[in-house]
């Protein structure tokens, strides 16, 4: 049996409102072990590896700037299923439609922005948390 690992961000905005350790929190209250912590300024080239899927979207350069703005915290969670319920947790991508009991839901909101700053994110695959992880972690 292999346990699961996630990379999971938070994001400048988490940072900047205090919001990491009530974050972490949620995630280590729901079960998960943390394996790897640190906070850390993104470079522009982790980001544009991390976020590679997005290129050529209309909020990818917004996104990058955003992630630019100040320090992330990012950590390895790891246990059964870990990706799933993570993303459970973090709740939906927009903030406003989140809902109430995940991460986005409560503690989020739309702020009228080209990105929409929404607290965390979390890798979405086996294959994105492995690749995720090296980027993040190395
Ligand atoms: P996820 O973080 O829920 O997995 P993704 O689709 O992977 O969402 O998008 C990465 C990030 O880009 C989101 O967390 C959010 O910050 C931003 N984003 C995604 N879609 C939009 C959009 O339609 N408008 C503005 N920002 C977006
Ligand atoms: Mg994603």
């Amino acid at each position: 049996m292999t346990t699961e690992r996630t990379l999971v961000l938070v994001k400048p905005d988490g940072v900047r409102r205090q919001l990491s350790g009530a974050i972490l929190s949620r995630v280590e209250a729901k079960g998960y072990r943390i394996a790897e912590l640190k906070m850390m300024n993104a470079t522009r080239e982790q980001l544009e590896k991390h976020y590679a899927e997005h290129v050529g979207k209309p909020f990818y350069e917004p996104l990058v700037e955003f992630m630019l703005e100040g320090p992330v915290v990012a950590a390895v969670f790891e246990g059964e299923r870990v990706i799933e319920g993570f993303r459970s947790l973090a709740g939906s991508t927009e903030p406003t439609a989140a809902a109430p009991g995940t991460v986005r839901g409560d503690l989020g909101r739309d702020w009228g922005l080209k990105v929409q700053q929404n607290l965390v994110h979390g890798s979405d695959s086996v294959e994105s948390a492995e690749r995720e992880i090296g980027i993040w972690f190395g």
